[in-house]
């Protein structure tokens, strides 16, 4: 955590600022502070998260990119059969298709999305490839696959028995009904992350609502919903019920908050209360999770039970989210 003093220190910058009419340029103060600091942070979603720091947290520490950080762990999580809401064992749409969705986003704004991505393992690797060898931002579906492909991904079956024995219930039990998926499997990860050389990047990949309609898309592939970055304020994730967290452009709002000033977790809690206020009738979970220039890091949510997990000062720790209701 965050020590108080720490954040007494980078809000009297700030605020110094606010009081006197002089505008910091918010680049120069957090370079200067992270150039003193050198601390590395990883922080991202949910209990998973955990695992997945860890090796993002050995690149950070060998002074690798935050962006070879974000992108190899999130790995972890796409390739574990275990988590039912990411990559391998992804429980599928409502015809038994597992579909994935992920997105990426480096210090200098570049971006890289797929979408309805099937039958490959590491969407995010796709997500890294489109941003870094295309004139596009996203690619979906069948053209996101035969990019994949071509460029040496192999095709894989990502239904496991596992998913399969859960999509058979779920047929099963909700007849089938086109509106109903499964509002309690939704633990995307979304992981952003701060380097030694003081730059931000992110990721943020999942197999979205399980038993979804075909071709739904949530947040987690769209920038500005599922994933924000700027590498002279900070970053920000999301993860919950993406139809709502599209509404607001969730992670992007939470970036714009910390720019003009508010913590991570005001920042995030911003992003909360507006979902709230918007999004009649919302009854799911939301959350989010950010990080700013300085390694100050936060996240607030909807509901209780969110957790993030935050790797800084060599301690790899799982967080109870702070919460509205
Ligand atoms: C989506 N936001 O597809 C994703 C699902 C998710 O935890 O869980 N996030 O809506």
């Amino acid at each position: 955590m965050v020590s108080r003093r720490k954040f007494i220190i980078s809000s009297t910058v700030v605020g110094a600022g606010l009081v006197t009419g002089f505008k910091p340029d918010i680049k120069d103060v957090g370079f200067s502070i992270n150039q003193q600091q050198n601390q590395p942070v990883v922080i991202s979603t949910w209990q998973h998260g955990i695992e997945a720091n860890e090796v993002a947290w050995e690149i950070l520490l060998d002074n690798g990119r935050a962006l070879d950080a974000v992108e190899q762990g999130v790995r972890v999580t796409e390739a574990d059969p275990n988590i039912t809401s990411v990559g391998y064992g992804g429980y599928p749409d409502r015809d038994g298709n597992v579909t994935l969705d992920a997105c990426i986003m480096d210090e200098n704004c570049n971006a890289g999305s797929v979408a309805f991505l099937k039958n490959i393992m590491h969407p995010i690797s796709v997500a890294r490839l489109v941003m870094e060898k295309t004139p596009h931002v996203m690619l979906v579906g069948e053209g996101a696959l035969r990019f994949a492909l071509a460029n040496g991904f192999q095709k894989e079956n990502l239904l496991t028995a596992q998913s399969k024995a859960a999509w058979e219930k779920w047929i099963k039990e909700n007849n089938y009904t086109p509106y109903k998926p499964d509002e309690k499997n939704h633990d995307t990860i979304g992981m952003i992350a701060l380097d030694k050389n003081g730059n931000l990047s992110g990721a943020c990949t999942t197999s979205g609502l399980g038993f979804k309609m075909q071709g739904r898309i949530g947040d987690s592939p769209i920038i500005g919903a599922g994933l924000y970055v700027d590498n002279e304020v900070g970053a920000a994730t999301a993860t919950g019920l993406g139809e709502a967290i599209i509404k607001i452009v969730g992670s992007h709002l939470v970036v714009e908050q910390m720019r003009m000033g508010k913590s991570p977790t005001e920042a995030c809690k911003v992003a909360v209360e507006r979902l709230l206020k918007k999004v009649k009738g919302f009854s799911d979970i939301a959350g989010f999770i950010a990080l700013n220039k300085q390694g100050e890091y936060g996240g607030y949510s909807t509901n209780f039970g969110f957790q993030y997990a935050v790797y800084s000062e060599g301690e790899n720790k799982l967080i109870n989210s702070e919460f509205a209701k």
